[in-house]
């Protein structure tokens, strides 16, 4: 660049500057936020019209049943991916294929949505994510779409502590927070202690497909097991989970479950006990292959931890463990290579239910006081662990090694999660960190007793950590992952030769209904501006089918098949065949119109449904 074009930069650059000053609102005038700061935070979030944000940020959505995809650091929404519950946006739920897949459950409680990996780093592939009605689900990001969900798995309930992912995607994990009788049967709660279980399974993954399938359980004391994380690098090959109810208390748990003054971290190797189920070792409960520590030995440690856990976290070099308790003002560290030799030497201090128990001393690195309501933690480079503070409402950064505690920044309000730019891999970015809190009230215009949540983007490049950004983001945003966006390589359309649908038509010459007796099978063309048939008559009482294949090969151009009072919404994408099978239960007549605004004359996009 010549110096004279330089300077015409600076001189766009300067203009740009003055031109965008913003304005204070008074607020921040009084509290003596200097304009610059203000404009500095700004240049750094804003993502221009027409540019992209480096990272994508999948949320969960809670009990909404979705996931959220945000850009970082705009924290704009771009997309819902429906997973657990009908989304009429995209027909989903509606057509047969995922009504199917939703197996008669109309909402999901979805907590932690994890990226695939290889080698520890997220590979773009799939992203899966638990619910707690004992399911976990796998989007494909090649076109964001659910495209498997597993469960409800027998044995188990409430699925919390999922889906984590080990390190080649070999596993995702799932175990229960709800302990209750196994195999599932009527027993009371005073036998609580010794007649409930607790379940930790494995959910094998097949490594070209993405397939998910129930490998293996182990069943557990009858604790509500909380958080997992999966080993990495020095401690791959090992499962942790935070669990809380030790006591095995029923009743006012806020009470009688805050007794003890440790809980545990259940450490499960899963090498162990792949190879215990593939020798034959487990029994067989309700279908699945269950690992019983009274049988088989070895296969799973108890750590003792701070009072209540909640989040455990493997640093990015496999070497730590950090779990919080959150009655604590401390997040407890463990070493890993201690762990291993505790187990070797059996420094135990005794056992629950035939799981041996080790010795905190022996396995403890440091007790870190981060300040109050410990909750979950993230990494960023050189050793860096952000701590989110549910208590204290804030985020403390303290550093790996020398346990040093350096900077806080107030987090508006409560926060849960925090994540971090590829902060569960083995090589995290150290730019964005991002809160997810469960309060938000008085940052946003109001909307009436029920706020939106927050979640809060914070520079982490600079030794004192800076607050950017708020959005408001979907309810409830439990946990995130923020990838690198190059790492996600969506396709545009689904290709005509790739179409295997057994009623897909590309031709409106093959279009039209067939009968074989009550059963009638109408093939349909969706394209600019028909649905071809644009009318067709069944009798009452018939199984109707219908198969909808939109043949446009442009990106976006959907069609929607909304029939009027028959409670049926398709949304079909360029090169895909949806079918949707009713039966024809009231005569008369019904229209039948494209839902999505497809071109100038998708208003004429219509046709009629006639039952006689
Ligand atoms: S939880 S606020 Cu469902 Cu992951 Cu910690
Ligand atoms: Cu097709 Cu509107």
């Amino acid at each position: 660049v010549g110096t004279g074009a330089l300077a015409l930069v600076l001189v766009a650059l300067m203009a740009f500057a003055s031109a965008c000053t913003p304005r204070q609102p008074e607020s921040r005038r009084a509290a003596g936020v200097a304009t610059s700061d203000i404009a500095l935070a700004a240049q750094k979030v804003y993502v221009p019209p027409g540019d992209l944000d480096p990272y994508y940020m999948f949320a969960s959505g809670g009990h909404s049943g979705n996931v959220y995809v945000y850009g970082v650091p705009s924290m704009r929404h771009i997309s819902t991916i429906p997973v657990f519950s009908p989304y009429p946006a995209t027909g989903y739920g509606f057509d047969d294929d995922s009504k199917r897949m939703l197996g008669g459950l109309n909402w999901g409680d979805v907590h932690h949505p994890a990226l695939s990996e290889t080698k520890g780093e997220y590979d773009g592939r799939w992203l899966f994510v638990n619910e707690m009605n004992g399911r976990i689900a796998r989007i494909d990001l090649r076109d964001f779409k659910t495209k498997q969900i597993l469960g409800p798995v027998p044995n188990l309930h409430g699925n919390h502590a999922s889906s984590f992912v080990t390190p080649n995607t070999e596993y995702a994990m799932m175990a229960s927070r709800f302990s209750r009788p196994v195999p599932q049967r009527p027993v009371g709660v005073d036998k609580y202690a010794t007649e409930y279980k607790g379940i930790i399974a494995g959910v094998k993954i097949d490594p070209a497909r993405g397939e998910m399938s129930l490998a293996w359980q182990i069943l557990m004391p009858p604790f509500d097991y909380d958080l997992g994380d999966a080993g990495k690098l020095v401690s791959d090959g090992w499962m942790f989970f935070t669990s809380y109810n030790t006591e095995r208390a029923t009743g006012k748990l806020e009470v009688t479950a805050s007794q003890r003054d440790r809980d545990y971290i259940a450490m499960v190797d899963w090498r162990a006990a792949e190879k215990a189920v593939a020798e034959g070792r487990a029994d067989t409960i309700d279908g699945v292959k269950v690992i019983d520590p009274n049988k088989v030995a070895g296969i799973v440690y108890l750590i003792p931890c701070g009072k209540s856990p909640h989040g455990v976290d493997v640093s990015p070099d496999g070497k730590y463990i950090v779990a919080s308790g959150k009655l604590q003002g401390v997040t407890t560290v463990f070493n890993f290579e201690k762990l291993q030799t505790a187990i070797r030497n059996n420094d135990f201090t005794g056992d629950e239910d035939a799981i041996p128990v080790l010795k905190y001393e022996s396995v403890k690195d440091a007790e870190v006081p981060v300040g109050l309501g410990p909750l979950h933690t993230q990494f960023g480079t050189d050793g860096w662990a952000y701590t989110s503070l549910f208590v204290d409402s804030a985020i403390a950064k303290w550093k790996l090694g020398t346990w040093e505690v350096v900077d806080k920044v107030p987090m508006s309000y409560s926060i849960g999660h925090l994540t971090a730019a590829e902060g569960d891999t083995v090589s995290p970015d150290g730019n964005w960190l991002v809160g997810l809190n469960k309060l938000s009230h008085g940052r946003h215009l109001s909307v009436g007793p029920s706020q939106p949540e927050s979640s809060q983007l914070v520079d982490i490049t600079e030794e004192k950590m800076k607050l950017l950004y708020d959005a408001f983001t979907e309810p409830e945003p439990h946990y995130a992952q923020i990838v690198k966006a190059d790492k996600i390589k969506p396709i545009e359309v689904y290709p005509k030769e790739e179409n295997k649908h057994p009623l897909a038509i590309w031709d409106v010459k093959d279009a039209g209904v067939t009968r074989q007796g009550k059963k009638v099978t109408v093939k349909m063309i969706a394209v600019r501006s028909t649905l071809t048939p644009t009318d067709f008559t069944v009798n009452e009482g018939d199984e109707v089918t219908v198969a909808i294949t939109n043949i446009e090969q442009t990106t976006d151009e959907l069609h929607g098949f909304g029939l009027l009072d028959y409670n049926i919404n398709l949304v079909i994408d360029p090169g895909e065949t949806k079918t949707v099978t009713f039966t024809a239960r009231k005569k008369g007549v019904y229209a039948y119109y494209c839902t999505n605004f497809c071109s100038a004359l998708h208003q004429e996009m219509q046709g009629y449904f006639i039952v006689q």
